[in-house]
């Protein structure tokens, strides 16, 4: 049961009828200052380059797998309000898909125009399997790559041919705000003409009975995830989906890193055959 919440409630009905919505001042500035600079210092440990596809952008560093890269960063999956809306739109058993910082540099193209969820063999329109939440740490702005969206097309029948030429808008936003939308709507990110970089997370969730996108139980290390807060575990997958799927040998994963299982299995509730 997901508790009471009018402000949770009309984000979510904005995702389902528009495909996105926008929480302003939903980055305290001491976190997202903390999250900057972790990302720099990140960039200098790791010697972080710009990748070397069109998708991900030569003009952009991406660094992945981030709640195993410092805890720094777990509060960005755990985020209430974030998390509130995430819940009603696709699971409360909902899992963390992705955690990765998309920093693009100034001379970066526009992305090719794509959704995330289009290899998934579901017929579309369909009813939220993931979602994605951008957070802005710096402003996001038309001229400065803030992501293109195209309102409404998660009710599209067809995801759009992958770089498809179509009119997009700029979900321009200032530092602070976070850009929830429906991994199905059409999107990509904008093309950085600044001379300063725009720095963003996506976190990505999806639904509790689909595969990750990042797999977050062999990428964290388990004694850093024996650490992490219940509901945090619970996100990467340390749990069973309504007690039935990810179990190993009848056992919920949680109990690998020593906790207790929270439930029975689904079976165990089954009536029992005389
Ligand atoms: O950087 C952005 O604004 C969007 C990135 C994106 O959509 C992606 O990499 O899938």
């Amino acid at each position: 049961m997901t508790a009471p919440d009018a402000d949770a409630d009309a984000h979510a009905n904005a995702i389902r009828e528009h495909g996105f919505t926008v929480l302003h001042d939903a980055i305290p500035a001491p976190l997202r200052h903390a999250l900057r600079e972790a990302l720099e210092q990140l960039e200098t440990d790791a010697g972080a380059g710009f990748a070397k596809t069109r998708f991900e952008g030569t003009r952009t560093v991406r660094i992945y797998n981030l709640l195993a890269r410092g805890e720094a960063f777990w509060p960005v999956p755990l985020h209430p309000r974030v998390l509130a809306v995430a819940e009603r739109v696709l699971d409360p058993e909902l899992l963390l898909s992705s955690l990765s910082a998309i920093t693009l540099a100034p001379g970066q193209d526009a992305q090719p125009l794509h959704e995330d969820t289009q290899r998934i063999p579901l017929p579309r329109p369909r009813a939220p399997i993931a979602l994605n939440a951008m957070w802005a740490l710096s402003d996001f702005t038309e001229a400065n790559g803030a992501t293109r969206i195209v309102p409404g097309s998660h009710r599209f029948d067809a995801p759009p041919r992958y770089g498809a030429e179509h009119p997009t808008v700029a979900a321009e936003m200032p530092a602070g705000s976070i850009l929830l939308f429906d991994s199905a709507l059409w999107h990509a990110g904008g093309a950085n003409r600044t001379e300063a970089r725009r720095w963003a997370i996506a976190c990505y969730y999806c639904v509790g009975w689909m595969r990750q996108q990042e797999n977050q139980l062999l990428g964290v290390p388990g004694e850093l995830a024996r650490r992490m807060p219940r509901r945090l575990q619970q996100l990467c997958g340390w749990s069973v989906w309504q007690g039935q799927y990810g179990h190993v040998d009848n056992h919920d994963p949680i109990e690998f890193l020593g906790g207790e299982r929270e439930r029975p299995m689904i079976w165990d509730d089954a009536p029992r055959k005389p």
